[in-house]
């Protein structure tokens, strides 16, 4: 019996590989598996055979990139936490590759501008912001590090995950690609949008219509930014935000951030710093930089920008990204602007 055992045990020991983990006797993996079979119809030997052999470390081995670590510069950089952040998102080239973007695919960012209203500088500037315009996005295989997040013993968000592995096994069966091959961030979003799962069902579009959904390509990630935008609210032709001025050098007294609207002339000694014909309520956005609050109002197209991203410092980062690729894409073709760009869109 002994023996029998011990056979067994190596066995099973060359069966899963050691880098791999064995998800199916775990209650809850179970329970999932009985739910995709209930509920949509999944073949159960299939969906234990994908959970048989988890990788333990999803992270992609040949894709890994050295970091190269640039030696400290003798200039002394600001430490306020809009400083900080604006660095790592607007910095390391991102301006002059949005406007290769924005020239690469000019024709496709018109058209998502006609169809959905949105400008192909705010489009840009989230792939730029989300993917580094497709160079980063991601180096996890996705099934894996979903199944860790969803039934890893005393994981945070675990109902999020597992609404998340489902919605991925079934944009695999729709899209008819294999679970296993995905590569994305550690938490699951893919492609040049770095979307979730759960958003590529009811926001990703096939916009090269070859009859597939591909955010990993750019043309359906433009459509599929584009519809997001749109879906949440976007307003064609709106501003998304203006610097203001305010007395003294840090702003508080009022509640700021993406969640408080204030009627303009409510908003007393608070004014914008160029005209601003903008008649809606408005959000104050605060940066905090090292010397001082810069405070912005944001739109409710500033709003939808904070639905990609929940935070303030995030849709202002695109918001100025965008801004910038604008100002270097128009000055760098000023002589074809005319002709081409906006003007064939309206
Ligand atoms: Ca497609």
């Amino acid at each position: 019996m002994k023996q029998v055992k011990l056979f067994i045990f190596f066995l099973l020991l060359y069966l899963i590989p050691l880098h791999a983990q064995d998800y199916t006797e775990n209650n809850e993996t179970k329970a999932f598996i009985e739910q995709m079979h209930n509920n949509f119809n999944y073949n159960k030997e299939y969906l234990y055979k994908l959970f048989k052999q988890v990788r333990k470390d999803p992270q992609v081995p040949h894709t890994i990139t050295k970091k190269i670590v640039k030696p400290l510069s003798e200039e002394y950089r600001p430490q306020g936490s809009w400083d900080i952040f604006s660095r790592v998102h607007l910095e390391n080239n991102q301006t002059a590759l949005g406007v290769k973007f924005m020239t690469e695919h000019n024709e496709t960012l018109q058209k998502a501008y006609k169809k959905y209203g949105v400008p192909p500088e705010y489009i840009t500037a989230i792939i730029g912001i989300e993917s580094h315009y497709g160079k980063n996005r991601g180096v996890f295989y996705v099934f894996d590090s979903l199944t860790h997040l969803a039934f890893q013993k005393d994981g945070k968000r675990k109902k999020f995950y597992k609404h998340e592995l489902q919605e991925f096994l079934r944009m695999c069966y729709r899209e008819q690609v294999e679970p296993r091959a995905i590569k994305g961030s550690k938490y699951g979003a893919i492609g040049l949008a770095q979307f979730m799962p759960s958003n590529y069902k009811t926001l990703a579009v096939d916009f090269n219509h070859d009859g597939k959904i591909r955010i990993s390509q750019p043309i359906d990630a433009i459509g599929s930014v584009a519809n997001y935008f749109k879906k949440n609210g976007w307003k064609k032709d709106e501003p998304v935000g203006i610097r203001v001025s305010y007395e003294g050098n840090r702003f508080y007294g009022l509640k700021t951030g993406y969640a408080y609207k204030y009627n303009r002339k409510d908003l007393k000694g608070i004014k914008p710093r160029r005209y601003f014909p903008y008649k809606k309520s408005v959000r104050l956005i605060k940066l905090e930089k090292e010397k001082y609050d810069e405070l912005w109002y944001g739109t409710d197209n500033f709003y939808v920008i904070t639905r990609y991203n929940h935070s303030d410092y995030y849709a202002m980062a695109v918001h100025q990204l965008a801004e910038n690729i604008k100002a270097n894409y128009n000055r760098l073709y000023k002589s074809q602007i005319k002709n081409t760009f906006y003007a064939s869109t309206k």
